[in-house]
């Protein structure tokens, strides 16, 4: 048995790569079986055992195992509430990509997307991207939203894929990392990774060709390995994210401001809603708290209610 690396799935087929050779490779059909809430098996990043199909015109394999994952990012399936997408595992951070226009990012949106990576420990820089295309107005409102998360302790940066601006601050965290790219259609993704390994060419389109099309310009997620060691993953816009597997006494760990305040509320178990004396809510009145983060974190509450 050969031991290699997930580079790329697309369905029935996926990339693996095994010294330094790339097997197209399959799953074996009993493995479909184990992880029924997942619509893949298999993920990018994820390591897997195959055996190498002998005498094939190309390096093929067909995968047998899969090693446990040390995390992994989820959107729920699209079609079937119930049923979850894994985005890629075993990452050693997110850029989760921002834009305030074409397209629109809300606090929502970041919101959920924090909360899944705090669930698995996967530190998130969020990069506001197309600093080049701002009006004043924006560019005001940009400022205000990476204070709002640099005071909660996330490292926000602002940049141009564009322009290549402030790219280089990108690359100095990637540096032997597993680096996810992350965000809706058409923020800038692949841009983004273009301007940081240009050999890659990948495709990139304008939002208004996304529309005439109805559909994503990056269609599955896919690793690209750099020379000097950086690995990252270019992934397709994701539109709505749901949070699974999670309790609601656990959500607001998940909001590490929150987190910070939990053990000064009245009651342990408190969830910050209506409890009296609670921490949370007296910081959300003395403005400590973000209006957006707490009224995100209640919409998670009940959604995360809606769904058992
Ligand atoms: N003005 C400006 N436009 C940008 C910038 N970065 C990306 N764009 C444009 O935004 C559009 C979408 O970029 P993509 O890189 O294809 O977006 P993506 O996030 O990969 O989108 P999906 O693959 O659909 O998820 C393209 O027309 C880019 O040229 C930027 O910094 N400034
Ligand atoms: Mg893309
Ligand atoms: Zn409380």
């Amino acid at each position: 048995m050969k031991k290699g690396l997930v580079f790329r799935s697309t369905g029935s087929w996926y990339t693996v790569q095994s010294g330094g050779v790339f097997y197209a490779c399959r799953i074996k059909g009993r493995l479909r079986l184990q992880d029924i809430k997942s619509t893949n098996p298999v993920a990018v990043g994820d390591w897997v055992g195959f055996e190498e199909v002998p005498n094939s015109d190309k390096p093929e394999g067909i995968i047998i195992e899969i090693q446990e994952r040390q995390n992994y990012i989820v959107r729920k399936s699209v079609n079937l509430s119930k049923q979850t997408h894994i985005i890629a595992a075993n990452i050693d951070q997110v850029f989760l990509l921002i834009t305030l226009d074409n397209p629109p990012t809300y606090t929502a949106f970041i919101d959920r997307f924090l909360v899944t990576a705090e669930a698995y420990q996967i530190p998130v820089i969020l990069v506001f991207n197309k600093i080049d295309s701002y009006t004043l107005d924006k560019q005001k409102e940009i400022e205000k939203l990476g204070s709002l998360y640099s005071k909660i302790g996330y490292t926000t940066m602002k940049i141009s894929a564009l322009k290549q601006t402030h790219i280089e601050q990108i690359a100095a965290y990637m540096e032997d990392k597993v680096s996810m790219f992350a965000g809706h259609s058409g923020v800038g993704k692949s841009t983004l990774i273009n301007a940081l390994a240009p050999d890659l060419e990948l495709k990139t389109a304008p939002i208004s060709e996304q529309h005439q099309q109805g559909m994503h310009t990056t269609t599955f997620a896919e690793m690209h390995a750099l020379p000097n060691g950086m690995k990252l993953i270019d992934t397709p816009g994701i539109k709505g994210f749901g949070i699974v597997e999670m309790e609601a006494a656990e959500i607001g760990s998940y909001f590490p401001e929150f987190n910070r305040l939990k053990s000064n509320c009245k009651f342990h178990n408190c969830l910050h809603q209506n409890e009296p004396e609670c921490a949370v809510r007296t910081a959300l009145e003395q403005g400590a708290i973000a209006a957006s983060r707490y009224e995100n974190y209640l919409q998670l509450l009940e959604n995360d209610m809606t769904y058992r």
